[in-house]
């Protein structure tokens, strides 16, 4: 009987303790619950995994100019709500499903590439960037020879309000526009050694990384620095636009893309200097704003849902093998990240650290520059 009794004790004990590890396991559960590699909640509503940096990583030499990002594991992208803070419908669907990725430490560029480095590499091997050769007849068979022009694209306000289907209301093709004349001809770099270089072909920025013996990040590299071990955030700095009502990117305010429109009220009516506002976690400067910045992946608008789709946490994804954009075209496109002097809620809002941006490989706009890592 006493036996009996002792049984039947240590079994309610067992049986409590089951209990009890089940009801934490749902608990736990409750958190993070992984369909593919997509990170969703238990209500299947996507979210955000703790970033996981890599430990004790760090060589001991750092290169002139760059800080050492971890690496680690961390969710990727960007949550379908957050399309709400842009006026522009669609704009962040590229950058959904939030995914599970890794990726190895590396240096990186501190602050986006100067005029001033960008010189000493002209200077160094002469080289020509893409704005200022003319393009060909067999690049552009349908245009008269007389219409060829070394030029590129430039930020133009329009004088009265416009609606924002249409880009090529506010972006114009100026002849003689390139990296040392960023808004045309009559536009100069002097004095403007500390600002972003801009004007910049995705071949050119390549161009740059190599000779400087670097290259230019992965999107994945890109994202894990601009989150600086955070997890989730929807800006490098936190999850508000301002911080004590002070803006901490040089982004646009005021009405957009109109003639004066931008209030500066960050501190800055278009392009500024490099580091101008605080760095994030990391020590990395303007990963928000100023100028976007090129990476070395494929733009396809269908990459998160298929990296996704594979399971597991990608390791080190370095993008699709060749371009895609399911709103049609076939440009050859690369991802941009980071958003610009020109990013405003009005419009694009991919100031915002999991959106992305893309351009055709060739295209460069005076709000378009680079960074390398190594
Ligand atoms: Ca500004
Ligand atoms: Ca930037």
């Amino acid at each position: 009987m006493i036996k009996n009794k002792k049984i039947w004790s240590i079994s309610v004990v067992v049986i409590f303790t089951i209990g009890l590890a089940y009801l934490f396991s749902a608990a736990s559960k409750k958190t993070v619950v992984e369909k593919s590699n997509e990170v969703v909640d238990s209500d299947g509503n996507p979210t955000y995994k703790p970033t996981i940096e890599n430990k004790n990583n760090k060589p001991k030499y750092a290169p002139e100019g760059m800080v050492w990002i971890p690496g680690g594991e961390f969710s990727m992208g960007s949550k379908k709500e957050s399309e709400s803070l842009c006026s522009i419908k669609g704009v962040t669907q590229d950058a959904t499903p939030i995914h599970q990725v890794y990726v190895d430490g590396f240096w990186m560029d501190a602050k986006e590439v100067t005029n001033d480095q960008f010189q000493k590499f002209v200077d160094a091997t002469a080289y020509v960037t893409v704005a200022e050769i003319k393009p060909t007849i067999e690049e552009f068979p349908n245009v008269p020879i007389e219409s060829l022009f070394a030029g590129s694209a430039v930020f133009t306000p329009t004088l009265t309000k416009v609606s924002l289907n249409n880009y090529l209301q506010w972006w114009r093709f100026v002849k003689g526009a390139d990296w040392r004349h960023p808004e045309g001809p009559n536009s100069s770099i002097k004095n403007k050694g500390n600002y972003p270089v801009v004007q910049i072909a995705y071949e050119d920025a390549l161009a740059y990384a190599k000779w400087a013996g670097k290259r230019l990040p992965t999107e994945a590299e890109w994202e894990f620095a601009a989150r600086g071990g955070k997890t989730g955030e929807l800006y490098s700095w936190g999850n508000t636009l301002t911080v004590d009502h002070k803006f901490q990117a040089n982004i646009y305010q005021g009405d957009f893309p109109v003639d004066k429109g931008d209030t500066a009220e960050d501190g800055f009516a278009g392009i500024a200097p490099v580091a101008q506002f605080k760095s994030n976690a990391y020590g990395l400067y303007d990963m928000a704003g100023n100028v976007w910045e090129w990476v070395n992946d494929w733009y396809s608008s269908d990459y998160y849902r298929e990296l996704s789709q594979e399971g597991g946490v990608a390791r080190n994804p370095k993008g699709p093998d060749a371009p895609y954009d399911s709103k049609g075209g076939n440009e050859k496109k690369r991802v941009h990240r980071g958003g610009s002097f020109l990013c405003t809620s009005e419009y694009c809002s991919r100031y915002m650290v999991g959106t992305r941006g893309n351009g055709e490989v060739r295209s460069a706009t005076n709000h378009l520059g680079f960074r390398c890592v190594k």
